[in-house]
């Protein structure tokens, strides 16, 4: 590993990564496979933050993330999957803390071992804490056919996400951002998945209002932006 850049300080942004040559043949070497309207919006959204070239391939999840090319890419048949230059990933938050570390510089990826452990945190905990919950909301609020919804799951999935929310704007009252005082790749993978909570649950963030300042500036952001208007 080489330590050198870890030594920088945190407003050193320059040549932090050597950015190999983004094109070969023409064609940009990074490809994200995946449609922007599922998990893939949030590797997508990493992608135009860090402002690389790459190619989006709009696979859609079911069938076509299930035949045979696919599969090839992602054995799981899920999306989103990235392919740096013959590397092939899937996962999305490994994909996102991947870019970070390959190509990002601080503030959106900090150097400093210390901030990128909190990014970890905060990327893991969203997946861990909330997303789950998130998606039995969906399932039993927006893919489920009527007759199968589960309102008993829907209330606890309600209930637990009360605690994470609270650690989220007590952390957030601190400070406008959650590592180091500047959007970083945390707020993208944590905010990535807190918004799907708009579509199932029409998150009322009124009584915690730092965590709806912060979604609202997170997700205003041009680059999510740009995804918002992708395949
Ligand atoms: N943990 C994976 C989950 C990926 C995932 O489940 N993606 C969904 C779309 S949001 C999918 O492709 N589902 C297709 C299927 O389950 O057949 C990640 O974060 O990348």
């Amino acid at each position: 590993m080489d330590c050198s850049r870890y030594a920088r300080t945190e407003r050193d942004n320059s040549g932090c990564c050597e950015r190999p040559e983004q094109r070969w043949n023409g064609r940009p070497r990074i490809k994200l496979y995946g449609t922007s309207k599922s998990r893939a919006n949030r590797c997508l959204w990493a992608l135009e933050e860090l402002g690389l070239d790459y190619e989006h391939i709009p696979v859609n999840f079911g069938e076509e993330s299930h035949r045979p090319a696919y599969l090839a890419i992602n054995p799981n048949g899920r999306v989103p999957a990235l392919d740096d230059n013959g590397v092939i990933l899937w996962e999305s938050i490994a994909i996102n803390l991947y870019l970070a570390d390959k190509y990002g510089t601080a503030p959106l990826c900090p150097h400093n071992p210390e901030l990128r452990g909190k990014c970890y945190q905060w990327s893991l905990w969203a997946v861990n804490e909330i997303e789950p919950r998130v998606y039995t909301l969906m399932a039993h609020r927006v893919w489920k056919p009527p007759g199968q919804r589960d309102q008993t799951a829907v209330r606890r999935a309600i209930e637990e996400l009360i605690e994470p929310f609270r650690i989220l704007n007590d952390t957030l009252k601190g400070g406008s951002y959650l590592v180091g005082g500047a959007f970083s790749i945390a707020d993208l993978n944590v905010a990535s998945i807190s918004r799907a909570l708009k579509l199932t649950h029409n998150l009322d963030l009124s009584q915690t209002p730092p965590v709806e300042d912060w979604l609202k500036r997170c997700l205003g952001r041009k680059a999510y932006q740009r995804v918002l208007a992708m395949k």
